[in-house]
């Protein structure tokens, strides 16, 4: 069993005390801990490294971060929590589960809602992300720079998608937020939220039948390993974020402020970079070792079965309709 499958298993305070006993007690004073869930290579995991050597030298080492990669401290969900908590003091994150926390970053996670990935760049650098990052300031949780996450798009053991039809009855793998059960639900697939490091194993053993995510994450998993159709549905593109506690953040200096914020930021540059590159170098690899990917020509009937999903968020968010049209006006 790995390190991060027993560490799983953990609470979330055990875990943080685990990641002391794992920094050896030699973590000083002012050394910030970041919660990872990707493996080393990946471009998140490059970026925030990034992050943390700059952060130590533009303060000539009076503020040091350390990265804990493989979600070592812990699933997402509970590390969004631990970062609200100062528990955590920086943190890579979907902004798919930070929704249960944050309401404003749910419309992000709302199926189709961007047109392409470069429009969702292009809204999260303006006045949309400004809003969403108001609305996680307000919880606790600082935006320091929107991470690069492609679109997702679903993968599984049994067929092709082409279809909202071809989902019907499959075991899908959802990330924790009842948006993305209405989502499968909507086609009528059984959708199953669980964390990101038990999916590999659950496909195998047929507990569930795929899930979906980004190329990159699709084969830095290995899950194509287990689930050798993937569909190109791009049914999700979710920004991510670098972002720290407003706990942590109120401990630093204006001038540490200032030197977090810009590395924050240069990282996040340094990751959509090294993202486009990946995505390429994933699809080759899957290509490869046999996947088999299949373009969808029509996603109109995806779209139009998201229509419910819609309804019930905006009934159950009616301020948050002005956010989702600005979204969806946007050209
Ligand atoms: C990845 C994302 C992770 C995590 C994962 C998942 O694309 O980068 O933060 O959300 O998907 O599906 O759980």
């Amino acid at each position: 069993m790995t390190i991060y499958k027993k560490v799983n298993r953990l609470s979330a305070m055990t875990i943080a005390g685990a990641a002391f006993a794992v920094a050896g007690g030699a973590a000083g004073a002012n050394e910030l801990r970041g919660w990872n869930i990707h493996v080393e290579d990946y471009p998140v995991s490059i970026a925030m490294e990034s992050f943390a050597s700059e952060i130590a030298e533009k303060t000539d080492g009076e503020l040091t971060a350390k990265v804990y990669h493989n979600a070592v401290l812990g699933d997402q969900p509970d590390a969004i929590e631990q970062v609200r908590l100062g528990v955590i003091d920086f943190g890579e994150f979907n902004l798919g589960p930070m929704g249960q926390a944050v309401p404003e970053t749910n419309v992000t996670a709302l199926p189709f809602i961007f047109k392409s990935v470069p429009q969702m760049y292009a809204l999260m650098d303006g006045e949309v992300g400004d809003a969403i990052g108001e609305g996680m300031k307000a919880k606790g949780i600082v935006p320091l720079g929107w991470y690069a996450a492609g679109a997702r798009s679903f993968y599984n053991s049994k067929h092709p998608i082409n279809t909202p039809a071809d989902v019907e009855g499959l075991k899908v793998r959802v990330m924790s937020n009842d948006l993305f059960v209405n989502m499968v639900q909507a086609m009528d697939g059984n959708a199953t939220p669980m964390a990101f490091g038990e999916v590999y194993q659950s496909i195998k053993t047929g507990v569930v039948d795929g899930a979906e995510n980004n190329s990159p994450s699709y084969e830095s998993t290995n899950h194509y390993e287990v689930a050798k159709y993937f569909s190109l549905t791009e049914h999700l593109i979710i920004p991510e974020c670098l972002c720290m506690s407003l706990k942590s953040w109120e401990k630093l200096s204006e001038d540490q402020q200032q030197i977090v914020m810009e590395a924050g930021h240069a990282s996040a540059l340094m990751q959509r970079d090294l993202w486009a590159e990946r995505e390429a170098a994933s699809m080759e690899t899957i290509e490869a070792a046999g996947t088999e990917v299949n373009t969808v020509e029509d996603k109109a009937p995806f779209q139009e079965a998201m229509g419910p999903v819609y309804e019930a968020f905006l009934q159950e968010n009616p301020g948050l309709t002005d956010l989702v049209n600005m979204i969806r006006e946007a050209d």
